[in-house]
């Protein structure tokens, strides 16, 4: 695509919408960055965009004559497909695409992508030094926290780009065209934006719209929507399982991961040699190593990265142990089904910190994993009383209600004994309380250091 003097809107001013905008600027386009929070902090906007960039700012409503200028419009991961701005312009026939759309249409080399519900960091994280420590020039990016756009400018022709795509990134794709495409897995999540799980699978599954029967598609053969994302995917398709013997795909068989061709089988190796707790993990690793070995990557030394591979920041990272108790910090764990992995992953009796933001989740799945691993529910937020009548609901009875973060942890070490653990596992998002699950993360581990100092 020519970019040359193309007057394109860029809505968000988030680390995507002003990656995004750094491109087209490099491309020799005309961006303006928009945000619909009209106090948005120009001053910071503009430091991040850097002292040469001459980016138009606009913040809260959008004139009219810059409308009438437009030629294409980039939208943030953020922004939703029915926000208002952004069905003006459709109304008004300006082409819009994502920010992954307009690194993708930049970037050079080949792209694995990965999404699903639950486990898409680690298994990007994974693949992502799989890859870079296997070829010269490979970027990890996406969803991940590292836009795209930001490194499609480094690509070139040998590259090899892992880029952890969400549904609000696939939602706004048109050329995507992964060599490698993986759906990890699919349970209720962002029905807020949605609507229905349908459209939801369907976004997932657009993940696989430009593949061929030259590229590969990596499937969870137990995931309740395979069947709807078979329909979709012309794509040569690898399965991996956690439940069962595959006659072709990687599977997990008692302790240790196996591959099978056409029923011959192939050790890979123990689950004990990995350093990453949970059956969830042992199915990232899995998908990892389907993604990579059909890529052509040596085996070998796909395990080898695997043996060293630690859990990635924010995913039932161990924090430490302060009078005998274990504190873990899931903040990822933003929706039910992650929270459950969580806690499912707990091997001591465990005070566990719930709540935050409201995406019309339904809690009782999670709950009902309770019974022999938590002991005591912390909840904080928007959702506390939601979930407070749904652990009444379910019998559990040991609820504590906190205003804070700091409350929350405070409340936990109190009535911790040596030998429990402490998990923050909310189930829900952090926005509200937070800007994003990393700055909640983060103060969690702020507050725990806290306590050691006691
Ligand atoms: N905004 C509007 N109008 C809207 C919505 C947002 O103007 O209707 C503005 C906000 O005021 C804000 C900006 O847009 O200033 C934020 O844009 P954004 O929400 O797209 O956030 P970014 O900082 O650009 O981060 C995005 C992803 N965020 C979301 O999808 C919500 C990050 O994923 C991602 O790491 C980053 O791009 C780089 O690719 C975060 C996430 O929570 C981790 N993802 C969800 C998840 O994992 O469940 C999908």
């Amino acid at each position: 695509m020519n970019w040359n003097g193309k007057v394109t809107l860029v809505i968000g001013c988030g680390i995507s919408g002003i990656a995004a905008a750094q491109l087209l600027e490099e491309k020799g386009a005309l961006p303006v960055l928009f945000d619909e929070n009209e106090k948005a902090d120009i001053g910071k906007i503009k430091e991040k965009l850097g002292k040469t960039s001459s980016v138009k700012i606009i913040l809260g409503k959008l004139p009219r004559e810059i409308i009438e200028k437009l030629q294409l419009a980039v939208v943030s991961p953020g922004v939703p497909m029915d926000n208002s701005v952004v069905l003006q312009l459709k109304e008004e026939n300006i082409s819009i695409i994502g920010e992954v759309e307009l690194a993708y249409l930049c970037g050079k080399g080949e792209v694995l992508a990965i999404t699903g519900t639950n486990g898409k960091t680690t298994t990007t994280a994974l693949c992502g030094k799989i890859v870079s420590e296997y070829y010269s020039s490979a970027f990890t990016v996406g969803n991940i926290g590292i836009p795209y756009t930001k490194m499609a400018v480094k690509m070139e022709e040998d590259s090899v780009t892992v880029a952890e795509i969400s549904s609000f990134q696939l939602e706004t794709i048109e050329d995507f065209h992964p060599r490698i495409s993986a759906v990890l897995n699919i349970t209720p999540d962002h029905l807020d934006r949605h609507h229905t799980m349908e459209n939801y699978v369907m976004a997932k599954a657009r993940i696989m719209k430009n593949q061929t029967h030259k590229d590969y598609c990596i499937l969870n053969y137990e995931d309740p929507y395979r069947k709807m994302l078979e329909k979709e995917c012309k794509a040569n398709r690898v399965y991996f399982s956690s439940k069962r013997v595959l006659e072709n795909g990687y599977y997990l068989k008692g302790e240790e991961i196996k591959y099978a061709k056409e029923g011959k089988e192939e050790h890979l190796l123990g689950i004990h040699e990995m350093n990453l707790l949970g059956i969830h993990n042992v199915e990232n690793v899995m998908a990892a190593i389907a993604i990579t070995e059909s890529y052509g990557i040596n085996r070998e030394h796909i395990l080898k990265v695997i043996r060293n591979f630690t859990a990635v920041e924010h995913r039932i990272e161990y924090v430490d142990t302060i009078k005998g108790v274990e504190y873990y910090n899931d903040s990822k764990g933003t929706n039910p089904d992650a929270a459950i992995k969580a806690v499912e992953a707990m091997r001591r009796p465990t005070l566990l910190i719930g709540g935050g933001y409201d995406k019309n989740s339904t809690y009782d799945e999670w709950i009902k994993t309770f019974p022999g691993k938590v002991k005591t529910l912390v909840l904080l937020g928007q959702t506390k009383e939601k979930i407070a009548a749904c652990a009444k609901a379910q019998g559990f009875s040991d609820v504590v209600m906190t205003d804070s973060l700091e409350e929350a942890v405070w409340e936990c070490y109190c009535r911790a004994k040596e030998g429990d653990a402490v998990l923050l596992s909310p189930a829900c998002a952090s926005w509200g309380m937070f800007p994003n699950y990393e700055v909640r993360g983060n103060q969690f581990k702020e507050l725990v250091k806290k306590l050691k100092e006691k």
